[in-house]
């Protein structure tokens, strides 16, 4: 008899079995001192610790899994190191909760918030700007919450891709390379030419590929792999935002970008970690400093798979809300957007009062598991 918290170590067997992604996972002996993650129980163990909406900066337990709980092919939290969970033992009245700070995959958000790759640029012959960039597809292990990893596919390394920027009406080349193990492409959304679509040539391991064509219209848009199963391959992290400015501009604005997304740890065809930029809870426990009175713009992009929506909800404030940024007039005026997967919406938002602010998915099931920040308002209230 297993008690609750115990993993099956009498079953010295290693069974393999085939997900809904076609892929085997190894399950028994390998992983016996790991918990392995159902997104139900984290949720009902208030997950993360350092994490809660009512709880920011507190700890709560953790209730370790069932083992008959566990569906196949499960993983995996890390045994116990500094930074991951601390296990609890044998009962579920002792703690597993996640303390210390984690980079996934030396990915830093705070960083990645900001941080705009405008390509190598230079000028045509016939003086239109040509921006060229360069995408790698590598398969990369990244650490989405503490002590939780996962097998990504990953754009130039990391989760989200890199944002690249240009302006309406520029020539965009990007060199892609396929460094990963499996097909893949990289599709633009836009308007552009059929055989630059990224839909049907898929490029082999190994294999490159040159997209190119004029970037239109303005707004926010993303570029994601588009072989198939797409699914898998959206959801395993090759995917990032794409901005094409205006060419009169933006008025000038703290920006950042915020790329709603999930993963799915245990394959089972739900996340059980959910997160702006991919760490969770990151923006929580290093809140984004803005002053009061500031513009600040968010260029907020959902390409959460398997859930149907995703939401951003912003605390003691409202947002104007310009959809797919693809007008610089239109705008509704609220404090809730919710979004399907794909779409995108520029956000711009004036804070006049201090203090710390929450923002996070209005699923208040998504936020418990990761999918909340913090906007750190600093200044003089605005009179
Ligand atoms: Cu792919």
């Amino acid at each position: 008899m297993l008690e609750e918290g115990m993993m099956d170590e009498q079953n010295g067997t290693t069974p393999q079995v085939e997900n809904t992604s076609g892929e085997r996972h190894k399950q028994g002996a390998s992983v016996n001192r790991e918990v392995q993650l159902t997104r139900r129980e984290l949720l009902k163990a208030g997950m993360l610790g350092t994490a809660g909406l009512a709880t920011a900066g507190g700890s709560l337990a953790f209730r370790p899994q069932l083992p008959h709980e566990l569906p196949p092919g499960a993983s995996k939290v890390a045994p116990p190191r500094p930074g991951g969970f601390a296990h609890g033992g044998h009962s579920s009245h002792e703690n597993m909760m996640a303390v210390g700070d984690f980079q996934p995959g030396g990915f830093d958000p705070t960083a990645f918030l900001t941080h705009f790759d405008t390509g190598k640029v230079s000028r045509l012959p016939s003086g239109q700007t040509l921006r060229e960039y360069q995408m790698i597809a590598i398969d990369k292990e990244i650490e989405v919450a503490p002590g939780v990893f996962f097998p990504a596919w990953t754009y130039n390394s990391q989760v989200p891709g890199p944002t690249l920027r240009c302006t309406e009406g520029d020539r965009v080349r990007v060199r892609f390379i396929n460094g990963g193990s499996h097909p893949h492409t990289v599709h633009f959304h836009g308007i552009h030419a059929a055989n630059m679509d990224g839909s049907f040539e898929i490029i082999q391991p190994g294999g490159t590929f040159t997209y190119e064509f004029d970037a239109e219209p303005f707004g926010l848009h993303l570029y994601h792999c588009h072989a198939v199963p797409l699914k898998r391959h959206i959801h395993k992290g090759l995917y990032g935002v794409f901005i094409v400015d205006p060419k009169e501009g933006r008025p000038p604005a703290r920006e950042m970008v915020m790329m709603m997304n999930a993963f799915d740890t245990n394959f089972d065809g739900e996340n059980e970690i959910y997160a702006v930029n991919t760490a969770a809870f990151h923006y929580q426990k290093h809140p984004i400093p803005i002053r009061v009175g500031e513009l600040v713009r968010v260029y907020l992009v959902n390409i959460t798979e398997f859930d149907l929506i995703n939401s951003l909800h912003l605390h003691g404030n409202f947002f104007r809300l310009y959809r797919t940024g693809t007008r610089l007039d239109h705008y509704e005026f609220t404090d809730t957007v919710m979004l399907c997967q794909g779409e995108r919406a520029v956000l711009e938002l004036t804070y006049k009062f201090p203090g710390k602010f929450l923002f996070h998915a209005h699923q208040s099931e998504f936020a418990e598991l990761g999918w909340v920040g913090i906007f750190d308002v600093q200044g003089a209230p605005n009179a």
